[in-house]
Formats: structure tokens, sequence, C-alpha cells
């Protein structure tokens, strides 16, 4: 009768310690597969593979304070003398057309970086102190802020003072003989930028500018969006067949005379961490594979720019405002320059002319 006991005793005890056993392998195969997803993810948003997909985000859900006042939106009252939404139906941000204090309460809830890269190459670093204060001024003011200065001369960045919750990055790059070069190498740059701080940062926004320009009126949480473009403004009462996009059909960058939705300027561009590397990185492989086959694109990486742009709709597009031109006067539908590139001696600054 004992024997009989203990040998069922040892029955239970061995059946439980196999379902254990199996139990254990189970949950560690699920967690395994958990884990294998999640690095998944991450190579994708890394563009490690899959590098067409561009990950969900969470741009579109937009919560604004309960408590908040302000002005009564109307859909029959406001601007009328500019057009402000694309055939895609994507914005066209014009003063006037956004409130401010809304936009901000908005973004701010979402706790957002904005970055800003500036490429500081040679001469155009005298160009970066007017850069940097006047980005203190009006550049996403009270939001978290990261300029990346890309330049060859580290020891002139000038220090300047920056308000709480902003911060700047200098990182060393090598200087050129050929200023289309230095312009056109910003892809390059901006991709490996990104892909160095996309994984933990996928929500956040950058921003990709000129450094020989300066701000003058508020740049923010209005110009937020999932790929941003900005049209120059010099060509936006043209027709289509006069942008000076790239004409030779033999460039990745060609864009045929009846193609072409506007003329955006290389000088201004951002969006999600995602979609600009996603730009950044196509730009720059077209340009790379143009330079194999002898072909540099009329305006470098402003001409593969706006081919993107062709194919990838923009969500948002920016208006003049956003980049003008300290040599033009102020058009009478330009309510406030932003943002405008200063007037410059090309053959003093440029290590070629
Ligand atoms: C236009 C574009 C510019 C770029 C270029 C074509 C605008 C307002 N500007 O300007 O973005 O597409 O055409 O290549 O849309 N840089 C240096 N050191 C140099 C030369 C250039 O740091 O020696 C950097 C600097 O950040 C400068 C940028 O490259 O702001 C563009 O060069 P640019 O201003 O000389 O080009 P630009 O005026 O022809």
């Amino acid at each position: 009768m004992k024997h009989l006991i203990n040998t069922k005793a040892l029955t239970v005890v061995v059946l439980s310690a196999l379902m254990l056993g199996v139990l254990f392998c189970y949950i560690s195969l699920s967690y395994r597969g958990v884990a294998l997803f999640k690095q998944n993810n991450i190579n994708q948003q890394n563009g490690l593979a899959a590098d067409d997909v561009i990950p969900v985000s969470h741009e579109f859900h937009l919560v604004a304070p309960d408590l908040l006042r302000y002005e009564q939106p109307s859909i029959l009252r406001g601007r009328t003398d500019v057009v402000t939404v694309t055939p895609w139906l994507a914005p066209v941000v014009w003063e006037g057309t956004f409130n401010p204090v809304l936009l901000d309460s908005i973004y701010k809830r979402k706790n957002i970086t904005v970055s800003a890269t500036v490429f500081a190459v040679g001469k155009y670093i005298m160009f970066l102190k007017d850069f940097l204060e006047t980005a203190e001024q009006h550049f996403f003011v009270g939001f978290k802020v990261h300029i990346y200065v890309f330049t060859d001369r580290p020891n002139e960045v000038p220090q300047v003072r920056m308000a709480a919750g902003r911060q700047l990055t200098v990182r060393s790059v090598p200087s050129s003989k050929r200023w289309q070069e230095i312009s056109a190498r910003r892809m390059e740059l901006i991709q490996t930028l990104i892909e160095e701080q996309l994984p933990n940062h996928s929500d956040d926004y950058v921003f990709c500018l000129d450094v020989d320009s300066k701000f003058h009126g508020r740049w923010g949480a209005e110009s937020l969006g999932g790929l941003v473009a900005v049209i120059h403004p010099g060509y936006y009462k043209d027709g289509r067949s006069r942008f000076p996009y790239e004409r030779r059909p033999a460039s990745r960058a060609y864009l045929a005379p009846e193609e072409g939705d506007f003329y955006y300027c290389g000088g201004a561009f951002g969006g999600l961490l995602q979609e600009v590397h996603h730009l950044a990185k196509t730009c720059r492989s077209n340009f790379e594979a143009d330079a194999q086959e002898g072909i540099e694109a009329a305006w470098q990486e402003e001409s593969h720019l706006n081919r993107y742009m062709w194919i990838n709709k923009p969500t948002k597009v920016l208006s003049p405002e956003y980049l003008w031109q300290d040599f033009k006067p102020q058009n009478p539908e330009v309510h406030i320059i932003r943002f405008s590139g200063v007037v410059k001696n090309y053959a003093e600054i440029r290590p070629n002319a």
C-alpha cells in the first residue's frame, strides 16, 4: 500500500514537472516572438529593411485643452487672395489660415522635440550667428528644440545663449572645393543623423534649413506635418514649364514640362523623422547614381527634392512666407516674412564660383 502511494506521488510530481516545462517553453518562445517583432519594427523604422514602409504615427490625433477659449473658426470668412489647399488636400500655410495659440496648445501636449539641421561649411560660418540668434526669437519658441550644426570649423561656432529646453550639437564635416558638393552632401548627412536618432524619436520632427538666412517672424507648430515642403519665393507666379526643374531625361531628377505641382526650395523642408529620412535617402541615392553616370542635376539636391515631392506629395505646404529672399520686395499676398535668405556675394563666399 505504501509503495502504491509513493508511485502515485512520483507520477504526480513527474507530470507536474513536465507541464511546468512545457509552460516555460511556450512562454519563452512567445516572448522571443514579441521581441523579434519589436526588433523588426525598429529595423523597419531605421530603414534597414523594407525602407518603403512609412511606420504609423500619431501625428493626426490632435487633442486640445477643453478650457482653451479662442476666436470661432469660420468656413465662410478667411483668406481669399491666395489658395490655401493643394489639389491633394494638403493645407498651404499662410498668415491668417491658422490660430497659433490653439496650435501651440495642441502640440505642446505631445511633448515633441523639433530638430533643425544647418550646414555652415567654409565661409558660410559667417551666417551662423544671425541664424542661431534669430532662431531663438522665432523658431518653435516654448518647444524642445535641438539644432544640429554641421561645419568644418567647429572652433568658430558662435556662443549663443539658448533658452531652457533648447540645445545645440556641433558635428564636424570635411570641407570641399565645390559648393555644389557641399550643398548636395547635406542629404547624406541628414540621412545618417536621422538613422542615429530614429529608434527613439519616431514621433519627432526635423527641418533642414539653409544657413544664409534669418528668422523674422514666428515659425511654429503650424508648420508641422508628415512631409513638409516650402514653396520657392522666386517661381510661385510662373507656369510649371518655366520652373527650373532638371530637364534632361538622363537624370533621375528629370521632370517633363507638363509635370510638377509647385517649385519647392532646397533651403527649407522637413517633417516627421521617418519621412525626412526616406526623402534624404532617396535623393542621396539618386544624386549618387546620377554622378556615377557623369550627370549633376541643374540645382543639385533641390532638383532631386522637387522630383521626390512630385511623386511623394507633401502633407503640408508652407507658403513663401517661410522662405523669402531679402533682395525681393515683399509682395502684397505675403503678410509676414518668417524666414528669409540674406543677400550674399557668391564670388566671395563660395569655394568655387
Ligand atoms: C539654392 C537653395 C539651396 C540649394 C541650392 C542648390 C534656397 C533658398 N536655396 O541656394 O538650398 O538647394 O540652391 O544647390 O532654396 N553651404 C555651405 N558652404 C558652402 C556652400 C553651401 O555651408 O560653401 C550650405 C549652406 O548651408 C547654404 C546651403 O549649403 O545655406 C546652400 O548653398 P547656397 O546658399 O550657396 O545655395 P543657393 O543660394 O544657390
